[in-house]
């Protein structure tokens, strides 16, 4: 009996506004049509535990919460979407195709509340241990065109309320993600029209398609 082959673990990123929830849509109809087996989840949040820690990280509040305790928030929810949803997803054969994942911590909290990147790899260890994204997609356009687009769409959240010298932080920290391990990044330049967005996301796709098909 030959073993079932693990599926993909593939990462939606970007900073606010650069069209996650759009392109995500994108990405499930694609995989659909390739028949591609898959379950589509987000972080914080992807199990009914999760998604109650996601409520209280992104509540805005009066009490204004420390940033060492929206980090622990963050990996809580992360320990809890692991175990019970990501890795029996991947398990099974499915991609876990997954909207944000640590590398929104590296950028949010890591940089933008310059928490600093030692804590959040000390976290990532000791709550990951060997699990990482096969592949991590970065949505990226100016935080001036982020923030519009933002605000045209819907009230912001505790988040997305920042500066734009936070949003500029977490932008600047993903490219620097990204440019350190190329073959593990994708950045698609999200400040184009959505349609090229969308030929360049489904060039993405279509290579981790072949590669995974033709990997035993
Ligand atoms: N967070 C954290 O701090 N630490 C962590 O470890 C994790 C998360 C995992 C919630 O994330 C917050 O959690 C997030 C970081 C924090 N806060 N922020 N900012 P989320 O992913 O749930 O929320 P979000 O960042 O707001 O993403 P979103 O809901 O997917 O929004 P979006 O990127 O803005 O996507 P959109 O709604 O599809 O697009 C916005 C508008 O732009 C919309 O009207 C589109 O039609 C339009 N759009 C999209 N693409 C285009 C193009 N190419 N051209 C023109 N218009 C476009």
């Amino acid at each position: 009996m030959t073993a079932q082959k693990r599926g993909l673990f593939v990462v939606l990123e970007g900073g606010e506004g650069v069209g996650k929830t759009t392109n995500a849509a994108f990405m499930r109809e694609y995989l659909e049509n390739k028949g591609i087996e898959y379950s589509a989840t987000r972080e914080p949040g992807g199990t009914p535990l999760a998604e109650e820690l996601r409520e209280i990280i992104l509540a805005p509040r009066e009490e204004s919460m420390a940033p060492m305790a929206e980090l622990l928030l963050v990996f809580a929810a992360r320990a809890q979407h692991i175990e019970h949803k990501i890795l029996p997803v991947m398990e099974q054969g499915q991609w876990c195709l997954c909207d944000r994942f640590t590398d929104a911590t590296f950028a949010y909290q890591g940089a933008g509340r310059d928490l600093g990147t030692s804590r959040v790899e000390a976290l990532e260890s000791f709550v990951q241990a060997e699990l990482r994204p096969d592949c991590v997609i970065i949505l990226d356009a100016p935080v001036e065109i982020g923030h519009q687009r933002a605000r045209a769409r819907a009230e912001l959240d505790r988040m997305e309320s920042e500066a734009m010298t936070f949003h500029q932080k977490v932008r600047d920290a993903y490219l620097a993600r990204a440019a350190q391990a190329p073959d593990r990044y994708e950045v698609i330049d999200a400040a184009l029209p959505l349609v090229e967005v969308q030929v360049n996301l489904a060039k993405v796709l279509d290579r981790l398609i072949d590669t995974w098909k033709n990997h035993e």
